[in-house]
């Protein structure tokens, strides 16, 4: 990937990207392609799916690593089907995109870009690839987590919240329910969501039950004796919380205090907490590859407080996608899973 030699002239093209957002949407919606309309006739989700476009090459850029753009579109290819969309109008939907930014930006700007552009491009000439199913049928627990989402689907929130408890009560363990049940459940509505299966709706109802019996599976494991101290949110922004909730749970339930601060806190009042609180570590979730710059700029400003030395990890789905797209940020480590996570906790602070 192409870089700058000037951190200034980075900032510089990604301003002009934004600038760049409302004619690409004119390019989109001018695009005489009738098997698009269902997509580019709602402006609101054409707006927010540009921006997240644009977000995508910005954080390329400041990553050096093409993978946030071609994810995107990836991501695209598949939302796009589900809406009956097919793979070669997908295309053309990313073409135009390229093309627009061709045109607009200087030769100097696009040698930048041009290998998220060329890995954007190989999406689309794959065989179609879909994301295998997170219920396998030797996924540990396995049953439990399919009569939970059977509920869900079904609206039926008391039948899944007791599926889960009358699971608790055979002995499956809080980070047990937590990552065989609940986190793939979660992970299997996104993916139904992605291909067209379940709307926004099923979504957020689900989301709504997890909440709801996390809080409830709380209640009944977490430790009341708590001696070490973590800050946790999720970056600026990044509405996804249920992931930094269970991180928050599991290291309640090893002893630790966790001030969880949840999504959409401003980077001076995470700061302001973990001076407040009297952190040991902070931990930051990251889902969307929008939340990249954030967390970057999180540290910047963390390292340029008083509490400079604390260790930070972060985690999340775009780091269990791609476990290198943090590296030399000054992250101590990315754990996988909310459990590794109380894991490097522990060892980065002893008592
Ligand atoms: C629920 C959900 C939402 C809800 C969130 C509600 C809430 N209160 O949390 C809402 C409706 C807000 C939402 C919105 C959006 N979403 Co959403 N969402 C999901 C969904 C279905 C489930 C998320 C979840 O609950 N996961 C379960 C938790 C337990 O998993 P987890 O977060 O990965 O956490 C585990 C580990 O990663 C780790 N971990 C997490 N944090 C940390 C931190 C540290 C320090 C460590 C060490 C570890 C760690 O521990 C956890 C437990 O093991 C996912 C699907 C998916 N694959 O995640 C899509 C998904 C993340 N969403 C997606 C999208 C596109 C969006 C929207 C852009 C959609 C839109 N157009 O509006 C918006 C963005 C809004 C924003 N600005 O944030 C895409 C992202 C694609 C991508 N890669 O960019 C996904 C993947 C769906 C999909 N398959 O397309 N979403």
């Amino acid at each position: 990937m192409g870089t700058f030699s000037d951190s200034s002239e980075e900032t510089l093209l990604v301003e002009r990207l934004d600038e760049l957002t409302m004619t690409i949407e004119q390019a989109l919606i001018n695009l005489e392609e009738p098997g698009i309309r269902s997509f580019t006739r709602d402006r609101f989700s054409l707006r927010e799916y540009v921006g997240n476009t644009i977000a995508s090459l910005a954080e390329a850029i400041a990553t050096g690593q093409p993978d946030p753009y071609s994810r995107q579109m990836g991501w695209m290819r598949s939302y796009l089907r589900g809406l009956g969309i097919q793979s070669s109008a997908a295309q053309r939907v990313g073409n135009t995109i390229q093309d627009t930014l061709k045109q607009s930006l200087s030769p100097s700007e696009v040698k930048v870009i041009q290998s998220s552009f060329t890995a954007g491009t190989e999406v689309f000439s794959t065989t179609h690839w879909e994301q295998s199913s997170f219920l396998e049928d030797d996924a540990p627990h396995v049953d439990v987590a399919r009569d939970y989402l059977a509920a869900l689907l079904r609206a039926r929130g008391n039948e899944a919240r007791q599926v889960v408890l009358d699971a608790a009560d055979r002995g499956l363990t809080l980070p047990e329910i937590y990552l065989n049940v609940l986190e793939p459940v979660q992970y299997e509505i996104g993916r139904l969501w992605e291909i067209g299966k379940v709307g926004v709706a099923d979504e957020h109802y689900a989301s709504g039950i997890t909440h709801l019996v996390m809080a409830q599976l709380y209640l009944r494991f977490v430790s009341l004796e708590p001696k070490k101290r973590t800050v946790v949110c999720a970056a600026t922004d990044d509405q996804h919380e249920l992931g930094i909730r269970m991180v928050a749970d599991l290291f309640e339930y090893d002893g630790w205090t966790a001030v969880f601060l949840g999504a959409r806190t401003p980077v001076e009042d995470v700061i302001s907490a973990v001076q407040r609180y009297e952190a040991d570590l902070l931990a930051v979730s990251a889902t969307l590859y929008t939340s990249i710059l954030r967390i970057r700029d999180m540290l910047k400003r963390l390292k340029a407080s008083e509490h400079a030395s604390i260790p930070v990890i972060a985690g999340g789905f775009i780091f269990r996608q791609n476990p290198s797209i943090l590296k030399d940020l000054g992250i101590v480590g990315s754990p996988r899973n909310a459990e590794e996570a109380v894991k490097l906790g522990n060892q980065l602070v002893k008592e």
